[in-house]
């Protein structure tokens, strides 16, 4: 028999691991091949460091070029901005391009779906959550308000507020498509009294091809709706429409509470799944829409199990758009000993939620989805 020997592949872009042209596809240094064990994923060079940018700071999501357009002219007559976030899937993933367009503007926040969390939730932990997130990217909002289906909405009080907090000035309604910016506004508009003799109607904004639905506040200053921004690197953006309609949640989120340690790994359908390498046995909660299905098993038969589960289904959703290994990410969070609540969260599917204790977890979701690691939503 002759010899033969494992062929390597780079887990991001499928390229044979090389060491001799570092210009080609699959280069990656020897001493960083020759470290590796058997069971360690590897990336080629080039990957591994666009891996840790996009670890460091998400996925850039992609924004219709229009809307930066109008957001120019929200700079240009200092604008004021409400910036709707839906708190099951926001895990902190903003687009920068954007941030970058308000940031130096009045920013208020509306995180909505606050129905979806169990009422034992603080509301103060939410708002934490967001403000944190947001100041990541700049923006120091102006007022954080939680909104949900279930909660009254006293819409007079909410457009005095809001009157009073522009100043005079346009408002901006942007958010990512699904947000809920048309609930609110819907809401909100039981407590409208126009005064113009304009009417609310939808328009092409000027100079773009948006529909932009436009409320006059006063002869001179207006509210516009801007178009969701559409949701690249959420995972419901990601999968076939019936595995996004299962991950979105309908009622309350879920929390299932598992207890792991070194060699346990989490399955997420066969979305994704936590892999717990190092550190003490411990608690380990998530949170994600009540038909998504999770089940332990061990590490070491997780890409077994994984396949398995493809056929079976018997852990769900499981999507005909993941079948091999490069349909995935995969990171490794170091965790530092702070002993506080901390989430791993990947966007539009759910977040773990564990007390940090210098473990570390591999996590791997689809491809292209954000993921991000912080202090927790619910704390
Ligand atoms: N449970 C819940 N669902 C909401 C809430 N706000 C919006 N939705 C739902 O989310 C989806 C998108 O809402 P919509 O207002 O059209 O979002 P838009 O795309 O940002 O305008 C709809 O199915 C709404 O019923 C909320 O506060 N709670
Ligand atoms: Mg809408």
């Amino acid at each position: 028999m002759g010899k033969f020997k494992r062929v390597l592949r780079c887990y991001h872009c499928g390229a044979i691991l090389q060491c001799e042209k570092p210009d080609e596809k699959g280069y990656i240094i020897p001493e960083s091949l020759n470290r590796a064990t058997p069971i360690q994923i590897i990336y080629c060079d080039k990957c591994f460091e666009t891996m840790k940018a996009f670890n460091n700071s998400q996925l850039d999501q992609e924004v219709d070029q229009e809307i930066l357009k109008v957001l120019d002219d929200a700079y240009a007559t200092d604008a004021y901005i409400v910036w709707v976030v839906d708190l099951f899937s926001f895990n902190g993933t903003l687009n920068k391009e954007i941030a970058d367009k308000v940031k130096k503007l009045s920013v208020t926040v509306i995180g909505t779906k606050r129905d979806l969390f169990p009422s034992n939730v603080k509301d103060e932990s939410l708002v934490a959550y967001i403000n944190e997130r947001f100041n990541e990217y700049g923006i120091k909002p102006a007022s954080v308000r939680l909104m949900g289906n279930t909660n009254k909405m006293d819409a007079k009080e909410y457009i005095d507020a809001m009157n009073k907090a522009r100043k005079g000035h346009d408002v901006y309604m942007i958010g990512n498509l699904t947000s809920g910016k048309t609930s609110i506004i819907n809401r909100a508009l039981k407590g409208f009294e126009n005064k113009t003799t304009r009417q609310i109607k939808t328009i092409k904004y000027p100079g773009t091809h948006l529909d932009v639905l436009e409320i006059p506040l006063s002869r001179s200053s207006f509210f516009y709706e801007l178009p969701g921004i559409s949701q690249t690197t959420s995972a419901v953006g990601k999968l076939e429409k019936d595995v996004a309609k299962q991950i979105v949640p309908k009622k309350d989120v879920k929390m299932v509470q598992r207890s792991m340690a070194p060699g346990d790994a989490l399955m997420v359908g066969s979305l994704a799944a936590f892999e717990v390498l190092k550190g003490k046995s411990t608690n380990y909660r998530f949170y994600a829409a009540e038909g998504v299905e999770t089940r332990k098993v061990s590490s070491k038969k997780l890409d077994e199990s994984i396949s398995e589960n493809n056929v079976r289904r018997s852990v769900r959703p499981v999507s005909e758009r993941l079948v091999s290994f490069l349909d995935y990410d995969m990171f490794e969070y170091a965790m530092e000993n702070d002993k506080k609540w901390h989430d791993i969260a990947i966007e539009g599917l759910g977040w773990l939620s564990f007390i940090a204790q210098g473990q570390i977890i591999r996590v791997r979701f689809p491809k292209g989805v954000a993921i991000k690691e912080s202090q927790a939503k619910i704390r």
